[in-house]
């Protein structure tokens, strides 16, 4: 079975990770994004789609228009783990490409 992350392993990867934190009263990490408008948000939710279902690990999220707020755990860890900062590492870069500055 995946193990968690310790809490100071946690805050190490949060510090390799762009605009990540741990989220509000739960052993999980979240990011919020904003994109020009929907379809630029939905584009990048279905990247990240693709690559969840690739995985077998899949965000929690929410979407209204063109803001996107994700939310990262392992359910059979009751935590964050590796395969939480392997995606989360995956949409920073799609996040990257799409959010020019
Ligand atoms: N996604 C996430 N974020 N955490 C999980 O623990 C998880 C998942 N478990 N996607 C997978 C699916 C599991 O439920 C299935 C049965 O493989």
């Amino acid at each position: 079975m995946i193990q968690k992350l310790t809490s100071e392993a946690r805050a190490a990867e949060l510090g390799q990770l762009d605009g990540w934190q741990v989220a509000e009263g739960r052993d999980a990490i979240a990011r919020s994004l904003q994109f020009a408008d929907f379809n630029e948000a939905f584009g990048f939710m279905t990247r990240v789609a693709i690559k969840a279902q690739e995985m077998d690990h899949h965000p929690e999220w929410f979407n209204v228009y063109n803001k996107v707020d994700i939310t990262l755990s392992t359910h059979e860890a009751s935590g964050v783990t590796g395969r939480d900062i392997a995606l989360a590492r995956f949409i920073d870069d799609v996040a990257k490409s799409v959010l020019r500055p």
